[in-house]
């Protein structure tokens, strides 16, 4: 488990309302919200950033993507979500600890990017 607030978050010692769990990952809102909807999922595997994962993690990068699936069904927006990842310092990632940034509740059809 990483010492990043994500670790303390999945092992409990922060509480935190888990909208989603299972053997591999949990999801959360984040603290700070981007869009009406901002979910974060989180592998309970500490990988620093997406780059830091490895071709033993190939089996829980697709299972982190069939969760983002099954949690947009949850939160009703499968049809309309954006899926970010930050990696780095310059890509904006501030928390080292590898998640998934479910964006939704916006139209993002406009966007730019
Ligand atoms: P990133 O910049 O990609 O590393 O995203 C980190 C996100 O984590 C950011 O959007 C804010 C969120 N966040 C940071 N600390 C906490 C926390 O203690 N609880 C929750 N729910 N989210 C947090």
């Amino acid at each position: 488990m990483s010492d990043t607030i994500f670790g303390k978050i999945i092992s409990g010692e922060i509480p935190s309302e888990f909208l989603y769990e299972d053997e591999h990952c949990i999801a959360i809102n984040d603290i700070n919200p981007q869009a009406p909807i901002h979910v974060l999922v989180i592998p309970k595997k500490a990988i620093p950033r997406l780059v830091d994962a490895g071709a033993d993690d190939q089996e829980l990068l697709g299972h982190l993507m069939l969760a983002v699936g099954k949690i947009a069904a949850q939160l009703g927006v499968a049809d309309a979500f954006r899926l970010v990842v930050n990696n780095g310092e310059g890509g904006g990632q501030t928390v080292f600890h590898l998640h998934l940034h479910i964006l939704a509740g916006t139209n993002f059809a406009e966007a730019s990017i």
